[in-house]
């Protein structure tokens, strides 16, 4: 603060409000203990007198010795909107406790009279005119702060923000003045909200179906938001959300006709009824769903597109798949570099139970990406369908915090709490959290409170377990009568008009309703799997150039001159000029790079996410270089010839199940992307393991739901203990049927190279499929693994690869070995060229899935004279990809044995010593080779 004032206008003028309350303090200090004051202001004081000259044109203005009680009626009005939410009238049913003593003036010391002498403008700046004293200004504050709808935003950090909240909600704008058409729109939306339900618990009677009654203004709420968002131009809402609520949100924001909605109750196909002008598009599996998991997406007339994602029963793990499928409809990828990101484009809706929000860490995961470069989508719009109970729970047994919404502050997410029986305070509310992400590009969050009408579901019987709560709602009128009854006293209609609405709207129900029934065809309607993906990908040509990948690789490894790269890394990354210079090998990381180069050539652009994946967990990516003098980041992908589309990469936070959820997220939204999620380890993706169950192993098979996402999941059993060692193999071999992935475990950076290629050329076809590659460790620069040029430029994904040099006389061979990954190289270190092994073959399967029984068959019997075939593995007997395996080997053993070496069942992955390991490790592969 400067005292650097020469003209005689007081400084004091321009200070309000709590600033105001603070130079007060300072001034009565000044009077006690001057010697205790900052210079700065003894000075000020000195000259300038108490700061009461701000209220010269009031006639309430305070003596000096009134500081304290201005001090005291500015702390109110601070209280009232710092905590006016805990006195606020946002519970429908009246049934939580309400704390109001920080709202009376007693509290501070002050009685009525004291407030009136308190000049206005030290509590409000630009109040209304009826405001005339410190007591209206306080009232006025309780009516904006304590009513039907509360705020918390003291928490948000950067002052702009808070102050654009407060100036918006003490210029009223959570009370507004809606006209006469737009309430009667409201109450006919209201009115079909509680309408579908009623028609569907009349007409299909015990059919589950989450009532969404209690938070009907749910649909207000939302209606209103894509309102907003099609006058904003929005290309994309992506909205996820639970069972709750979500058939009323299909009919009535995605308008799903009421016809399909009855049919799925009907059992019926709904094909007949999929509007013609291609609005809504919907897509299935042929294993299906409930249909309160189903997805759709409908364009308005406008263009805007909303989007509701499918999702399983598992609650709030749709939120971070909805955040990727944003992030992807906000990026233009088809330049080379960075993706652009236009976060006006789209944006997410995202719903939350009052009981799943707090409790399930998805949430938290989620909204920490809202500041992270790799995954911010400028600002989520969170709405907890808040109906205070979670199945039969209560709140009290379910969370630790005062409101459901409470982890959303440590993210700096203002929360607005409103009471779901006030629509136009919904709709208030609903605009207010449009703009603030407009302008702020951040989340914000929507509790809105309101209550369950029935059970869990509608077969469930409350009064069993909830009987207080139950007892209330049974009293309570629904929304739709409250408002009709406001609507007519506001005389906007008569009680006939709202009744009639009712009626009309029962009735178009029922004429829905007798369509289907018109149409119903005895047989279920089935769907197909779709032939592209009963084939299995044909083989695809993955070669390439030898001139082109030469040019790429000189790219690469041409950085600007004024960019200093780190010595040691440069040294190591310029030796990637010597195979194609014919000497050494090409590494797993620089197949990898070069393979991402041919694909941004052809189009593809591409995504790689995971921690650290920037450099690589073990130091062999090197994808972003760091200047080492000024830190500056240079990605040598952005800068190679002919490159068609972008590529990023990023590390991300350390969550594996909200990033993995993320990625295939975008991927199902960006279907030409190549999008790879890379784990630390392996042993980490199981933190995702719904991702893999849920989404990515049978989102084809329930919702028809495409994608082509890669993980990465480092694996290997090289001592370094039960978390380092295992990717869970078994877990995603036992989830491989109806070619729903493809799982690798590779030998060789060619095929590495080749696989990354043939994903790509199948991004966007019908056969598309995830991938799955058990990565390597120690093998990512292992001499045996290393490819050549002619390697890469040539051939294709080779699903088996024969050890070179062995099984050359095939009469000597008596034991057919097939051993994958670490465990085929492990074979190949010891067995050399072969030969001292000659009653063994080595075969090494490079896909486990879909498995290659095929050509397995074809070699078993090239040899004619084998005894045995064994699998090889590292993994304990009941892990890995043994009991995968063990039929496929059976069926086409032709009367040889069946064998295992590998570790005995064992209940964790690996010894904790690495002596031990290597102990087990040398008689695996003694026995496997022992001679017979
Ligand atoms: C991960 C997960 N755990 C448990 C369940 C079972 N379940 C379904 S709904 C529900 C209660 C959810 O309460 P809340 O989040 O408040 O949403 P509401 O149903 O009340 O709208 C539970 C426990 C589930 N679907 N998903």
């Amino acid at each position: 603060m400067s005292s650097n004032h020469s003209d005689t206008k007081s400084p004091w003028s321009s200070i309000t409000g709590p600033n105001l309350g603070y130079i007060m303090e300072m001034y009565d200090l000044y009077q006690e203990t001057p010697e205790l004051l900052d210079p700065e202001y003894v000075k000020l004081f000195k000259q300038y007198g108490p700061p009461t000259d701000v209220t010269p044109v009031q006639q309430n203005s305070v003596e000096p010795n009134n500081f304290g009680k201005v001090l005291a009626a500015v702390n109110l009005a601070e209280a009232v909107r710092a905590h006016g939410h805990l006195a606020s009238d946002i519970y429908p049913l009246k049934d939580q406790p309400i704390d109001t003593s920080r709202m009376e003036p007693s509290t501070y010391g002050l009685s009525e009279q004291d407030l009136k002498e308190v000049p206005v403008s030290l509590i409000l700046s630009n109040a209304p005119a009826d405001v005339n004293d410190g007591l209206d200004a306080i009232n006025y504050l309780k009516s904006l702060y304590t009513e039907k709808v509360a705020f918390e935003f003291s928490h948000v950090i950067q002052p702009q923000e808070r102050s654009w909240l407060q100036e918006k909600i003490e210029a009223g704008i959570a009370k507004p003045s809606l006209d006469a058409n737009k309430k009667k729109q409201v109450l006919d939306l209201l009115t079909r909200v509680e309408g579908f339900e009623k028609f569907v618990h009349r007409t299909f009677v015990g059919q589950k179906r989450f009532s969404i009654e209690g938070v009907d203004s749910l649909v207000v709420l939302m209606d209103e938001l894509v309102r907003m968002s099609e006058s904003a131009g929005t290309e994309d809402i992506m909205i996820g959300m639970a069972h709750r609520g979500r058939l009323n949100v299909l009919t009535h924001i995605l308008n799903k006709p009421y016809e399909m909605m009855f049919a799925g109750f009907a059992h019926v196909g709904d094909e007949a009824f999929l509007p013609e002008d291609g609005s809504l598009q919907i897509t299935k599996g042929w294993f299906g769903d409930v249909k309160y998991h189903m997805g759709a997406a409908y364009k308005s007339a406008t263009g805007t597109n909303v989007k509701l994602a499918y999702n399983p029963s598992h609650l709030e793990i749709v939120s971070p798949i909805v955040a990727g499928q944003t992030r992807a409809a906000q990026e233009d990828t088809s330049k080379t570099g960075i993706a652009d990101l236009d976060p006006k484009k789209s944006y997410s809706i995202l719903i939350h139970g009052d009981a799943a929000f707090p409790g399930q860490g998805i949430v938290t995961e989620t909204l920490n990406f809202s500041r992270v470069r790799g995954y911010q989508t400028g600002g989520s719009i969170h709405i907890i369908a808040n109906n205070l109970i979670g199945f039969t729970t209560e709140q009290f047994d379910s969370r630790s915090t005062h409101y459901s919404s409470d982890p959303a502050k440590g993210f700096e997410v203002p929360v607005i709490h409103v009471n779901a029986d006030e629509p136009e305070a919904v709709v208030a509310v609903a605009r207010l959290a449009f703009e603030y992400r407009e302008k702020f590009s951040k989340d914000i969050l929507i509790d809105l409170i309101g209550y369950r009408r029935y059970g869990h579901n509608e077969m469930d019987e409350p009064l069993v377990t909830n009987p207080t709560m139950y007892h209330g709602i049974h009293q309570h009128d629904t929304v739709r009568e409250l408002y009709g009854k406001q609507l007519t006293a506001e005389k906007i209609l008569t009680e006939d008009d709202v009744k009639k609405l009712d009626i009309d709207t029962q009735k178009e129900m029922q004429e829905a309703y007798d369509r289907v029934k018109e149409n119903k065809s005895d047989e279920f309607p089935k769907v197909e799997m779709p032939e592209a993906v009963l084939n299995g990908f044909p083989e695809v040509p993955t070669g390439i150039d030898k001139e082109v990948l030469t040019k790429m690789n000189e790219e690469l490894l041409s950085w600007p001159n004024d960019f200093s790269a780190f010595g040691k890394l440069a040294k190591i990354l310029k030796r990637r000029e010597e195979p194609f210079k014919g000497k050494g090998k090409v590494d797993w990381a620089h197949a990898e790079t070069l393979a991402f180069g041919t694909i941004l050539q052809d189009g593809n652009p591409i995504r790689l996410t995971g921690q650290d994946a920037q450099r690589g967990t073990f130091a062999q990516r090197h994808l972003v270089l760091h200047d080492e003098k000024n830190g500056n980041e240079l990605v040598p992908l952005h800068h190679i010839s002919d490159a068609k589309a972008s590529f990023v990469v990023y590390n991300s936070p350390l969550s594996e199940a909200s990033v993995l959820g993320f990625e295939y997220g975008y991927n199902v939204e960006n279907d030409k992307a190549l999008v790879i999620w890379e784990a630390q380890y392996g042993d980490f993706a199981n933190m995702a393991q719904m991702m893999f169950d849920q989404f990515i192993s049978s989102g084809r098979a329930k919702w028809g739901q495409k994608s082509g996402l890669i993980m990465l999941l480092p694996h290997g059993f090289e001592g370094q203990g039960p978390e380092h060692s295992s990717a869970r193999l078994e877990r995603h071999l036992q989830m491989a049927a109806e070619n729903n992935w493809t799982v690798a475990n590779l030998s060789s950076a060619s095929n590495y190279f080749h696989i990354l290629r043939r994903q790509a050329k199948m991004l966007g076809k019908e056969s598309i499929r995830p991938l799955i590659i058990v990565s390597p460790k120690s093998l990512l620069r292992h001499p045996l693994v290393g490819a050549s040029v002619d390697d890469l430029t040539e051939g294709h994904f080779q699903t088996i690869i024969e050890q070179p040099n062995m099984g050359k006389d095939v009469k000597k061979v008596k034991r057919v070995l097939f051993a994958s990954g670490k465990m085929a190289i492990d074979l190949a270190e010891r067995v050399k060229d072969g030969t001292d092994y000659k009653w063994v073959h080595i075969v090494r399967v490079e896909q486990l899935y879909p498995f290659p029984a095929e050509k397995i068959k074809a070699i078993v019997d090239r040899y004619s004279n084998a005894k045995e075939i064994a699998w090889v593995q590292e993994e304990p007997k009941n892990m890995g990809s043994w009991t995968f395996a063990d039929p496929y080997l059976r069926e086409l053993a032709d009367g040889k044995e069946v064998k295992y070496f590998g570790r005995t069942q064992r209940q964790s992955p690996a010894e904790g010593d690495g002596e031990a390991h290597k102990v087990e490790q040398t008689r695996i592969i003694d026995e496997a080779l022992a001679k017979l």
